[in-house]
């Protein structure tokens, strides 16, 4: 059995994307020691994290990815600032990647902004740290939203690049697993733009802790048009916010967009609206209600994480010992 790796940002309270685009989909994976899943502090802080939070933020992570389906006895659960190997095989990789190559990263563009010069070096080199995060494991399978295929193939040109420069076959290539009718969930603001825990308008998203009016309101003021919904999705082409809202409704009930669409065709937005929230409230009411339950002993969060970070750094310390000493490195005694 392949070994999976993925990895979540305790950026914010995780949203409806993370779950349906990454989460749910590490639950069928987990598989002993062959699964890990981290929550990516590292990763955080190439833009700004206030430090009395980032620490409650990522405790109240691991707490969403417990709730979520994810069992630290049936999988390695950690946080990737416990385990040294992926700051240390990410400064190697820095020296690996070629600067033409991260300029071409789209992710980059989009959270820089219009003022690149004043982002993070991080920021800049976070592709690097995440192919770390997978070569690290020799891990070759990794679900994620489709939104981070391009970093993926990064990594490939990554360990790629590492196996040709020294003469070796040691970073296996690795395959993206990019799963589900709602593989990018769309903001409910703005149907361009991927709902993410980071947006400044909570209203662009739903959190995984919103409660049942919470969700209802958002709902029912996201974005649509006055069009009539159609009877296939493929004449939403041209309607970003419809086809996103049709995309949750058939990922929270299992239907096809078109089966979605046969009970809804010909009709505006009102009854639609009021099914849509009622899934997601059937669906997200008790992750919300395990997630308060487990963050009412952050200790048994915090002891889960240490032993996945003791049997991560088991894995991981090997392997890139082995790239150091590839790299020349004098070994440490
Ligand atoms: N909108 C989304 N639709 C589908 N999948 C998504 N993912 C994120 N947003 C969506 C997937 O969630 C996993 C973890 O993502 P992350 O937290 O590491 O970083 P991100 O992709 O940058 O997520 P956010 O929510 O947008 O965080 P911020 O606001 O901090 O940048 C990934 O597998 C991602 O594909």
């Amino acid at each position: 059995m392949p070994r999976v790796f993925s990895g979540i940002q305790p950026s914010g309270v995780p949203t409806l994307g993370n779950y349906l685009g990454a989460i749910r989909n590490w639950v069928p994976m987990q598989n002993g020691d062959e699964s890990l899943f981290c929550v990516v502090d590292l990763h955080a802080i190439t833009v700004w994290q206030d430090p009395r939070e980032l620490a409650r933020q990522t405790r109240e992570m691991a707490a969403a990815l417990i709730a979520c389906g994810i069992d630290p006895k049936r999988c390695i659960l950690f946080c990737q600032s416990h385990v040294r190997a992926h700051a240390e095989l990410a400064w190697i990789f820095n020296c690996v990647a070629r600067i033409g190559w991260l300029n071409r990263m789209t992710q980059f563009k989009d959270k820089a902004g219009k003022d690149r010069e004043a982002a993070s070096a991080g920021l800049y080199v976070y592709p690097n740290l995440m192919a770390a995060d997978i070569h690290a494991y020799h891990a070759t399978q990794v679900p994620v939203g489709d939104d981070q295929k391009q970093h993926l193939e990064l990594a490939n040109d990554i360990g790629e690049k590492f196996n040709h420069d020294y003469g070796v076959e040691f970073f296996p290539h690795i395959d993206p697993l990019i799963q589900g009718v709602a593989a990018r969930v769309m903001s409910l603001r703005d149907g361009t733009k991927k709902m993410s825990k980071s947006d400044p308008s909570d209203q662009s998203r739903i959190n995984l802790t919103d409660d049942a009016d919470a969700i209802a309101l958002k709902i029912r003021r996201a974005k649509t048009d006055a069009e009539p919904l159609p009877e296939m999705v493929t004449a939403l082409e041209a309607r970003p916010e419809a086809r996103n809202l049709v995309g949750i409704l058939a990922a929270v009930t299992g239907a096809a967009p078109d089966a979605v669409l046969r009970d809804h065709a010909g009709k505006g937005f009102g009854a639609f609206k009021e099914v849509l929230s009622e899934a997601l409230v059937a669906h997200l009411s008790p992750i919300a209600a395990e997630m308060r339950r487990l963050l009412a002993d952050p200790g048994a969060v915090d002891a889960a994480l240490a032993e996945g970070a003791h049997k991560a750094a088991a894995i991981a310390e090997p392997i890139v010992t082995r790239a150091k000493e590839i790299v020349g490195f004098l070994p440490a005694r």
